[in-house]
């Protein structure tokens, strides 16, 4: 077995299923709403997660950001968890380009308290920024993948709708949350204003999101996009990838999570490392390291010599993450690995690859 990268579960390659369904779309010119493809992926994409309309965007960044425009003008505020990704990986767009004003409220393990969301949003005062909108995150990048559970999501919505604010979810992961939660995507989105969904996580495709929201909402999605770049032409090999993805990897997605447990279990076992259990119900295993005595960095490059590539999240954590790549003898052989690297053993396996 080559290099097993468990970096994250944008590691994926198009399978050769996927590449078909990408060579043999239908195409047209999007910027014109003339490409077949796109606008059944669009109509799906909203179908699936009961909003009125959709909108293909090239990243999950991008969704995240066109959404925020699409909400806020210059100097509104947004009620915000710090350890989400909008706030902590993307580059400040909220801030720098959306020019939306962050009011920090720290979740507690990827759980945000609905009081003190509440605390958070102020009264109208001439001193203030008007609060605008409560942003979400389902799955919990940070916290480890954690799921949100619905009963949460709604009461911290009906908090944001309770004082005139809407409510955005980034859903980058949101059909892992949906399955490991039991429930309906639809259940989680009755109740927000605008969603973003990644097809490149679990679901294994090359590039591409989508937004979706009401009809009037998403012209105005769409409007940003445009002021971004990101308007485009023969999209429709873009969302055939997505379609063949809707279509066929959303069940799985409960492999990767019981994969991902089951390593979680493995690797906690090992002598030095720990994992917090209760936090791995998605596709994420975060790995402390640090009575190990080594750095991320150290250890991350041990890892890395031995054949498994991992993320970092120094100072006392790795991450590795299951996606439709690997398989449960995937699973045993990223074990030995990590065994033979805590053991002290140096071991030289396989060069990089996707799988
Ligand atoms: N997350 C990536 C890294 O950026 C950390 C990963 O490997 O997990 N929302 C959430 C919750 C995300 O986890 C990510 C990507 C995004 C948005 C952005 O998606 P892309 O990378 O497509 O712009």
């Amino acid at each position: 077995m080559l290099t097993i990268n468990m970096r994250s579960d944008t590691q994926t390659l198009p399978t050769r299923a996927m590449r078909e369904a990408i060579f043999n779309a239908p195409l047209g010119d999007d910027t014109y709403g003339e490409d077949p493809t796109v606008k059944e992926f669009e109509a799906l994409a909203a179908e699936m997660t009961g909003m009125e309309a959709a909108l293909l965007v090239l990243s999950g960044n991008m969704g995240n950001l066109v959404c925020l425009m699409a909400h806020g003008g210059h100097g509104d505020e947004v009620i915000i968890d710090p350890d989400s990704h909008i706030y902590y990986y993307e580059v400040g767009g909220l801030a720098n380009i959306a020019g939306l004003m962050p009011m920090p409220v720290p979740s507690h393990a990827g759980m945000l308290d609905p009081k003190e969301v509440s605390a958070a949003i102020r009264a109208p005062n001439l001193h203030y920024p008007t609060p605008k909108l409560l942003c979400l995150e389902n799955t919990h990048n940070r916290s480890g993948g954690r799921v949100v559970p619905l009963d949460l999501h709604r009461d911290l919505c009906q908090v944001a709708k309770g004082r005139g604010l809407a409510v955005h979810l980034d859903g980058a992961r949101i059909f892992n949350a949906a399955i490991a939660a039991g429930v309906e995507v639809t259940e989680y989105t009755a109740n927000v204003d605008s969603i973003q969904v990644c097809l490149t996580k679990g679901l294994g495709c090359p590039l591409g999101s989508f937004v979706a929201g009401s009809r009037e909402f998403i012209a105005r999605a769409d409007r940003a996009r445009k002021r971004l770049g990101g308007g485009m032409r023969q999209a429709g090999i873009i969302a055939a990838a997505g379609l063949y993805a809707l279509k066929n990897n959303v069940n799985r997605l409960a492999d990767d999570h019981r994969r991902a447990r089951v390593l979680a279990e493995r690797l906690n076992d090992l002598p030095n490392l720990s994992v917090d259990l209760r936090y791995v119900e998605s596709n994420m295993v975060y790995v402390d390291h640090s009575a190990t005595g080594k750095s991320t960095a150290e250890f991350t490059k041990l890892l890395r010599e031995a054949g498994v590539i991992v993320s970092t999240r120094p100072p006392r954590q790795v991450r590795l993450c299951t996606n439709l790549h690997h398989d449960d003898a995937t699973i045993d052989e990223v074990v030995e690995r990590v065994a033979a690297v805590v053991r002290g053993e140096r071991v030289h396996k396989g060069e990089p690859t996707c799988a």
